[in-house]
């Protein structure tokens, strides 16, 4: 395996994550980009996630990709190079890579440095043959591949409906870069969660060991370690609704009082009952996403949705 130099080190993320604190809780409608909720006890927690009962998204996809794996591997194709993104745990990819033929490497491209690094070691183990090139890095920013895997034929891989925590016009931005890095000829199997009844969908957001509630607040003791804030946890609480008119999942950390608080030096005043955006995440008809892919520039090809259609696979192809 090989680390190349982080993309962007460690002091560059920081300051990206003090000044989006700092700028987004300065704004009248307060909010903090998702991708701060992984640090590396976020990325533990959101592993807890995606074993609760509430969560259906991980089991489900899981399914899809071992009924479909061997129709999905005929159609990347042999001597692919894999390249997930948010590869978090990277607990899928091994269903899909045991599946393909003769896979030429595998790129895991994460936030979470020690998720992407636990992650490349225990494949390292599982696929001994297959060479690993992890890339730590914000696929939100242009990034570059890896030269070690050459000219191979790319397969993009971004499971879990991360695509779904991108506004839609952001979601259409990263599909077409994604398009641009993978390159012409590529495949992209991707999953989009899709709407469904909310007695189903709030419980996955709201679960009853407040497992999800564990994962929004540790943002707020990200802030307090990192940027010297004196917030007290107990003093907020996670908030999960569903936007009917947009389609989406919103989640907040909502102020239990009126208070005032201070990070890295500066006042920040939240009324009881004031919410922080930290999260969406966007559920989509079939349909609907196709048109988004085809927006971006790619091609829909294959659907596959387990069978009481809670998720949605799709295999996307780049001319
Ligand atoms: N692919 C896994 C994990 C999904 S959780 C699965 O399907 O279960 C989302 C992952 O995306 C996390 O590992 C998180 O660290 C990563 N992530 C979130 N925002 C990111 C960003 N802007 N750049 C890179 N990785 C990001
Ligand atoms: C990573 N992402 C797809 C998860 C989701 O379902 O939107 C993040 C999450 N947040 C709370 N629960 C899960």
């Amino acid at each position: 395996m090989t680390f190349p130099a982080d993309a962007r080190e460690v002091e560059p993320l920081q300051a990206e994550f003090a000044e989006a604190v700092l700028t987004g809780l300065s704004q009248p409608a307060k909010h903090i980009p998702c991708r701060f909720l992984y640090d590396a006890r976020g990325s533990e927690l959101f592993e807890d996630i995606t074993r609760l009962d509430e969560y259906y998204p991980t089991r489900t996809e899981i399914g899809l990709l071992g009924t479909y794996g061997q129709e999905i591997a005929n159609l990347a194709g042999d001597g692919c190079a894999v390249v997930e993104f948010g590869s978090g745990s990277s607990r899928k990819t091994h269903i899909l890579l045991e599946h393909m033929k003769a896979p030429a490497a595998y790129v895991p491209i994460d936030i979470d440095d020690a998720a992407l690094k636990e992650a490349s070691v225990r494949l390292e183990r599982q696929f001994p043959d297959l060479p690993i090139h992890p890339v730590h890095a914000d696929f939100s920013q242009d990034i570059d591949l890896p030269d070690e895997i050459g000219g191979a034929p790319r397969l993009g891989f971004f499971p879990g409906s991360t695509i779904g925590n991108f506004n839609l016009d952001v979601a259409v931005d990263f599909l077409a870069r994604a398009g641009a890095l993978l390159g012409e000829g590529s495949g992209l199997l991707i999953g989009a969660d899709l709407q469904k009844d909310l007695d189903v969908l709030i419980p996955a957001y709201d679960d009853a060991k407040g497992v999800t509630a564990k994962f929004t607040l540790n943002l707020i003791h990200r802030i307090n370690r990192e940027l010297k804030g004196n917030l007290v946890v107990e003093r907020f609480a996670h908030k999960a609704i569903y936007n009917d008119e947009i389609g989406r999942i919103e989640i907040y950390i909502e102020s239990l009082s009126d208070q005032t608080v201070e990070i890295l030096g500066r006042r920040f005043s939240f009324s009881e009952g004031e919410r922080v955006q930290v999260e969406y995440s966007h559920k989509y008809t079939i349909p609907q996403f196709r048109e988004l892919a085809a927006k971006a520039g790619w091609q829909t090809g294959q659907v596959w949705t387990d069978e009481n259609d809670l998720f949605s696979l799709h295999y996307l192809t780049r001319a």
